[in-house]
């Protein structure tokens, strides 16, 4: 079988086989996506037991609907059930990679304060000969290159619906690496960025995020978003550019859906709302969760 690993410096990997584009997989791969722990307990490390992070669970859920793909997300703050765990109390990753070894593992990189612990999963894959890749807020300018020296073969810039297809893609051998947008690596030591990628604007055909991909996680909490993007410019934010919106009416009935491959709930809408609205908060946290009494039966 071809050599199709991300890490590939040469790139050679990434050029297409004597099948060309439209090779079928030929074994079903697994990604892992990885939402750190964080370093420290602190007034979210309650909360966090019982939601998400929204950006990962999206990201699995375009994953799932790619032929020959398994996903599953390793939430480590809402780690709970029989999950594995190692003598530090986290997440055993050696038991994880025992019983459902993962080809690819991709880190949330949202909050800056739990890089530290990406870095060291992703050595700790990359040893093991696992692929990696990283997302997420944290991910821009010189931490791009801090990242792909510290074990991620491959960071993807900004929202990755699209560009995750196109990276396992990739992995498969299907796709040489350099014509994929939004992302980084490293060629020869040089970091390689490839042209921009468009910013998403169809919200409205993207699938709802899947929490049942949220492996060992209790969630009572779900994240719910239909804003992207935020004109606010406060100097210190990563989040830039003109706030995009999903259409209302499309948006808002699916709602209820969300919990659909959990258990059978009773929930409420809680909103957080923005400061265009009058409330001092972070403009583009126009963003809602759904709480939901019960648990999901999970058995795994
Ligand atoms: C909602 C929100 C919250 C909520 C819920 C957080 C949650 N767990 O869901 C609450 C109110 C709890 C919160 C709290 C805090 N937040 Co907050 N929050 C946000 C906000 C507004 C939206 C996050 C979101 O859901 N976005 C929508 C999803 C779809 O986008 P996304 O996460 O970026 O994901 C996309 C890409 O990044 C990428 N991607 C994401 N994951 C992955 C994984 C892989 C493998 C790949 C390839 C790609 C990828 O693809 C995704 C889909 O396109 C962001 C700002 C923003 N607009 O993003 C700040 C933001 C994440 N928060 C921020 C901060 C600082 C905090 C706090 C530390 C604030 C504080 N001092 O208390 C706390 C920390 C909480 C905690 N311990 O988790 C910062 C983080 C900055 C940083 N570099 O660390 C942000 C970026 C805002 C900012 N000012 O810059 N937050
Ligand atoms: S309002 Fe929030 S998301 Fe918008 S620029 Fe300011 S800190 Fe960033």
């Amino acid at each position: 079988m071809a050599n199709t690993k991300l890490d590939c410096r040469q790139g050679q990997d990434f050029h297409l086989d004597e099948e060309g584009a439209n090779r079928k997989p030929r074994k079903r791969r697994r990604l892992r996506v990885i939402i750190p722990a964080y370093p420290a307990f602190n007034v979210y490390s309650r909360i966090a037991r019982t939601t998400t992070a929204l950006g990962p669970v999206s990201v699995a859920t375009s994953v799932q609907e790619m032929e020959g793909w398994d996903v599953e997300v390793i939430d480590e703050n809402n780690y709970q059930r029989s999950a594995p765990r190692n003598e530090a109390g986290l997440p055993d990753h050696e038991a994880l990679q025992k019983s459902r070894p993962a080809d690819v593992v991709g880190f949330y990189g949202g909050l800056s304060s739990t890089i530290l612990r990406v870095y060291e999963l992703a050595r700790f894959y990359k040893e093991r000969g696992v692929s990696t890749l990283a997302g997420g807020q944290h991910f821009i300018e010189e931490n791009i290159p801090e990242a792909l020296r510290n074990g991620i073969d491959v960071v993807v810039k900004g929202e990755a619906e699209e560009t995750i297809k196109e990276l396992l893609y990739a992995f498969e051998g299907r796709l040489p690496r350099e014509e994929i947008k939004g992302i980084a690596y490293l060629d020869n030591d040089q970091v390689i960025q490839t042209k921009e990628r468009e910013l998403l604007r169809d919200f409205n055909h993207l699938p709802l995020p899947d929490f049942s991909l949220v492996r060992y996680a209790k969630i009572r909490i779900f994240p719910v978003g239909r804003v992207r993007g935020c004109g606010m410019d406060c100097e210190f934010c990563t989040v830039k550019g003109k706030p995009r919106y999903a259409t209302p009416n499309v948006y808002w009935p699916k709602l209820p859906l969300y919990t659909r491959p959990l258990e059978p709930g009773i929930f409420s809408l809680l909103t957080i709302f923005s400061a265009r609205i009058g409330w001092k908060l972070c403009g583009s946290a126009i963003s809602c969760a759904i709480t939901r009494s019960g648990s999901r039966n999970d058995s795994n």
